[in-house]
Order: C-alpha cells, then structure tokens, then sequence
C-alpha cells in the first residue's frame, strides 16, 4: 500500500499535478511513513525522470516549472516533520547557504539547507539569484563558520569561484569552509576554485558540514 502511494507521488510529479503531490504527501505523512522515504523513493525519483524528459525533448519548460512546483510544496509539507526528527539536537554549528546569482534553481538548495537543519545546524537560507556581497555580509551578521554555494548551471558555477574570491577580499575567507555543490560540480571543480569540500547530495552535504565542525555523523533521518 505504502509502495503504491510513493508511485502515485512519483507520478503526480512527472505528470505535473501538484495539488494531487501535496495531498499525497500529506497522506504519506499521516500514514506513517517517514519523510526521508517519501524524499527518496517519491519526489526525487520523479524529479529525475522530469528532468530526463527535458533533457530528451519530450518534456518543455512549463513542465520543468509545474514539476517543481509539486516538488517546492511537498518539501515545504515534508521539512517540519524533518525538523521535528531532530528537535533536541543542539546547533552544529552556523550555515549559510544560498544558490548563486544569475541561477534561480531552488530545490537542491532547499532540501540541502532543510536536511542541515535538520540535523541540527543553524542555517541561514539567502534564496536564490544570491550576490558574493550579500553571502559576505550574512557571514559577517551570524558568525557562520560554513558557506554552502549552491549552482545548477554551467554558466553560474563560476560564480562560486567568484563568491570565494568576495570572502577572501572580504578578509573572512580563514574564517569559513566553502562547500560547493549542484548537477554540474564535480570534486575536481570545487579544487580548482579553491572550495574546501564538494557534496554530491543533501546526504552527503550534511555528513562533510558535520566532518567540518568536526563532529562525528548523526544518523541519517
Ligand atoms: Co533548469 N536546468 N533551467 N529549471 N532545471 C537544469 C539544471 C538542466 C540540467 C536541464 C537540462 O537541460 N537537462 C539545465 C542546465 C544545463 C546546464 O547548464 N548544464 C537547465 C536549464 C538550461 C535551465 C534554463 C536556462 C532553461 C531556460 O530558461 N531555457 C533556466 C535557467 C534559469 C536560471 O536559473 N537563470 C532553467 C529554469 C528552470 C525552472 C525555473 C523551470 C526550474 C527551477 C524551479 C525552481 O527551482 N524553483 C528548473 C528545473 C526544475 C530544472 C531541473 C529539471 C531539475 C532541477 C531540480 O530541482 N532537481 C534540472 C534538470 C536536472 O537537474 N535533472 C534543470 C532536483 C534537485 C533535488 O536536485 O538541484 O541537482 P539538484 O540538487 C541536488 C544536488 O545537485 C545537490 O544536492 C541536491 C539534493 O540531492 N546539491 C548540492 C545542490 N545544491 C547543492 C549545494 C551543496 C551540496 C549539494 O552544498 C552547498
């Protein structure tokens, strides 16, 4: 039954239905199933094959825009039950994270800034389209000792190179470690701008943020 409802949350959001997604969800939620579950086996799985049908032409971008839509309001539904999982953790340390100017992809970043929080970092989330300055000055307000750069375009990763050079300028570089991430960065890519650490998913941002404050991993939620 429970394997039925993930497909049928799947399929809400390769058909691009996200009214029927968020009802799903919540129904998940009710029956009991763990948010993680629905995250992997539902959302993420659909979100794939959207983007794969972008890639090969079937599907256009106002399929991309509704697809994220189902998967912005399941997250939002599914990131105080991911917060609630950890709500006696004391903070991990200070996060901010943001997705670089002149890119406006948001899911990645999100789910990665809600499993931080979940496990227990204090994240301050600058949205999207974020300016070096506005990453400087967020640094400087909270103290953060991570900054997480999040691209999902060939053409804005080199933004992340440029936002490391705005916290080296900014004389905070010592002061903070970089994760980069996004589909199109790679381990060698965060080496060559001078990141301290790539994570290739929320999963693994989380375990690298936690090697950082050198603590050791909390289990998975
Ligand atoms: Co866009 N888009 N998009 N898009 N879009 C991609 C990225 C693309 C690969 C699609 C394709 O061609 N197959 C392609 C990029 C090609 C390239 O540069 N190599 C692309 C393009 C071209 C564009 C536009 C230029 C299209 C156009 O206008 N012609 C345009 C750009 C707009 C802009 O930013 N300036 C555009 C617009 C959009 C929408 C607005 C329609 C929408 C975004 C809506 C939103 O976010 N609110 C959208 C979407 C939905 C996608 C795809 C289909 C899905 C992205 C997504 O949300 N994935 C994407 C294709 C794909 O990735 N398969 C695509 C789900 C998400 C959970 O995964 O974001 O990869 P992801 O995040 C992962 C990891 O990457 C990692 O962890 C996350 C969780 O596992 N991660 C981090 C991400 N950030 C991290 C940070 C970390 C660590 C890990 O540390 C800090």
């Amino acid at each position: 039954m429970s394997k039925e409802l993930l497909e049928k949350i799947k399929a809400s959001i390769v058909d691009g239905e996200p009214d029927l997604t968020v009802e799903m969800t919540g129904q998940a939620l009710a029956g009991g199933l763990e948010p993680m579950a629905i995250l992997d086996d539902a959302l993420l799985p659909g979100m794939q094959i959207v983007g794969q049908k972008f890639s090969d032409g079937e599907y256009f971008l106002p399929n991309l825009i509704v697809a994220a839509m189902g998967m912005k309001r399941a997250l939002a539904r599914l990131e105080p039950e991911l917060r609630a999982r950890h709500q006696t953790v004391k903070a991990a340390g200070t996060i901010v994270i943001g997705t670089v100017q002149g890119d406006i992809h948001e899911i990645g970043k999100t789910l990665v800034a809600t499993m931080l929080s979940a496990n227990g970092f204090e994240v301050h989330d600058l949205g999207v389209d974020v300016a070096a300055d506005r990453f400087v000055a967020k640094v400087k307000e909270t103290g953060a000792t991570i900054v997480g750069l999040s691209a999902l375009l060939t053409t804005t990763m080199t933004v992340q190179r440029s936002i490391i050079e705005a916290l080296q300028a900014a004389g905070l570089r010592d002061r903070v470690k970089v994760i980069v991430g996004g589909a199109p960065v790679s381990r060698q890519w965060a080496d060559e701008i001078g990141a301290d650490g790539y994570a290739e998913d929320a999963v693994g941002a989380v375990q690298l943020a936690t090697e950082m404050m050198g603590r050791a991993a909390l289990p998975r939620v």
